[in-house]
């Protein structure tokens, strides 16, 4: 059954529409025309397909907040696909678009029926250049094949596709914040409610789903919600792709039903690398709480990552072992959000710039308890309190490092003879 995504990615020039065709491409599209929207809706309805950008909110139940109504297409409804893949770590969309981007149109072109879209639009990272190419040589193949715009597969289905290209800033991957640069403004994030669905693109009522969630459609299509039900959990069914980088011997795309522990994943993946033992690691991209080696068997579903105190998010296993040091790696994450913040709200804007200078003292070897108590105290103003997750985001590997390795903030004092700094440093240590 698995791999399903990935499980043509290594035949020769997969990308092309004549290599999708030959591995059941465009027939999912196919079994939906022969439904009609409401019935695709339900379908992905049952088969509990949760939105694989970080959230995981049910594609299906986002679909049916869409205005519906026999055919009504008198009041312009969206699709917009989230290819803004930017979250560190996080590494999914872009193979996947690169090895199979007509796993996405096909996905979006059911999609777009069964929210009676007539117009669709993939926000894509600029700076990926040859994923741009790629996508867009896709999509013309498909227009050429009737596989998009008007009368698709001889149905009254039409569609426009465009495919839009960012400027590469991270903040653009929050759904409003890519409405907005989409419409032509400055990325920035929209107050929520209302949300997408309701006054989404041009304040027209929007579907916003990642990548990989509008790729896991065509496979339900053609084979039904019971087969994708088969596999994950109860509450977290099928499968999907999880990204291991790091300190790992065999780095890469992984596909499993969710619910696989991260020791079996690395056991496919020939383990930590050799001679070294694992430290810490993300679930879910640096946005994620961090967790450790007593979390190996936690099943990565939403459900039991959340129990264990972080979140599965885009399933962006960074792997770190003995060698590194934690206050090294969140500083840098934190120089990610103070750069990348958006500079709408105040307690992300100036508590990301002030953490930064907090992770500095301490890497200088600067720092002292005071520091690391304002640490605290600007970390806690600005979770919780931010305009958007990025806020959030920027807290999350500060609070969960100071739970699990306090002590190694407290090596990075000076004292007892020690000049400051990383203790993991020889000359330092
Ligand atoms: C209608 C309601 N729609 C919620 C929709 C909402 C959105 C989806 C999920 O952030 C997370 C974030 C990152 N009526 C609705 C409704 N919706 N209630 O459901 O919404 P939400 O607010 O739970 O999450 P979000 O804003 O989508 C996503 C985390 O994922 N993350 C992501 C990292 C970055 C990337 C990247 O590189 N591009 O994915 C990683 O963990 O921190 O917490 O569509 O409209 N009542
Ligand atoms: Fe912008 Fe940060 Fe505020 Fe989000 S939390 S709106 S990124 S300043």
């Amino acid at each position: 059954m698995i791999p399903v995504l990935s499980r043509h990615w290594s035949q020769e020039q997969s990308w092309t529409l004549e290599s999708y065709r030959r591995h059941d491409g465009y027939r999912g599209l196919r079994a939906a025309l022969d439904m009609s929207p409401d019935q695709v809706i339900e379908l992905v309805k049952a088969s509990g397909l949760r939105g694989r950008g970080g959230a995981g909110f049910p594609v299906g139940t986002k679909w049916s907040f869409i205005p519906q109504g026999a055919d009504d297409t008198s009041e312009a409804h969206y699709l917009v696909v989230n290819a803004d893949e930017s979250e560190p770590g996080t590494c999914k969309d872009m193979p996947l678009m690169l090895a199979s981007p007509h796993t996405l149109i096909e996905g979006i072109v059911i999609a777009a029926y069964a929210i009676r879209a007539r117009h669709a639009f993939i926000y894509i990272r600029g700076e990926v250049a040859s994923v741009v190419r790629r996508l867009r040589a896709a999509v013309a193949e498909a227009y050429d094949a009737g596989l998009l715009g008007r009368s698709i597969l001889g149905s009254a289905l039409d569609l426009e596709l465009v495919v839009h290209a960012g400027a590469g800033a991270y903040i653009c991957g929050e759904e409003t914040a890519l409405l907005e640069s989409l419409e032509g403004r400055r990325g920035q994030p929209r107050l929520r409610p209302p949300f997408p669905a309701v006054a989404g693109l041009y304040a027209s009522p929007t579907v916003v789903n990642n990548v990989e969630s509008i790729a896991s459609v065509p496979s339900i299509l053609l084979n039904g919600s019971d087969w994708f039900r088969s596999m994950g959990t109860p509450a977290s069914p099928g499968f999907t792709l999880y990204s291991l980088s790091g300190h790992v011997t065999r780095p890469g795309q992984y596909e499993a039903p969710l619910g696989i522990t991260l020791r079996e994943l690395l056991e496919r993946a020939g383990g930590v690398r050799a001679g070294h033992t694992l430290k810490f690691w993300t679930p879910g991209g640096s946005s994620t709480p961090i967790l450790t080696a007593e979390h190996l068997d936690v099943p990565l579903d939403y459900e039991h990552v959340a129990e264990a105190g972080s979140m599965l998010g885009t399933k962006a296993l960074q792997i770190f072992d003995e060698t590194v040091c934690v206050v090294r790696a969140v500083a840098r994450w934190t120089e990610f959000y103070a750069h990348e913040s958006c500079g709408k709200c105040t307690p992300c804007r100036e508590g990301t710039y002030w953490l930064r200078q907090l992770m500095e003292r301490l890497e200088n070897g600067d720092a002292d308890d005071d520091d690391l108590t304002t640490l605290f105290e600007i970390t806690d103003s600005v979770v919780g309190k931010s305009f958007c997750a990025l806020g959030d985001a920027a807290g999350s590997p500060i609070f969960s490092s100071l739970e699990y390795f306090r002590d190694e903030y407290l090596a990075h004092f000076p004292g007892d003879g020690r000049p400051g700094g990383c203790p993991l440093d020889p000359a330092k240590a």
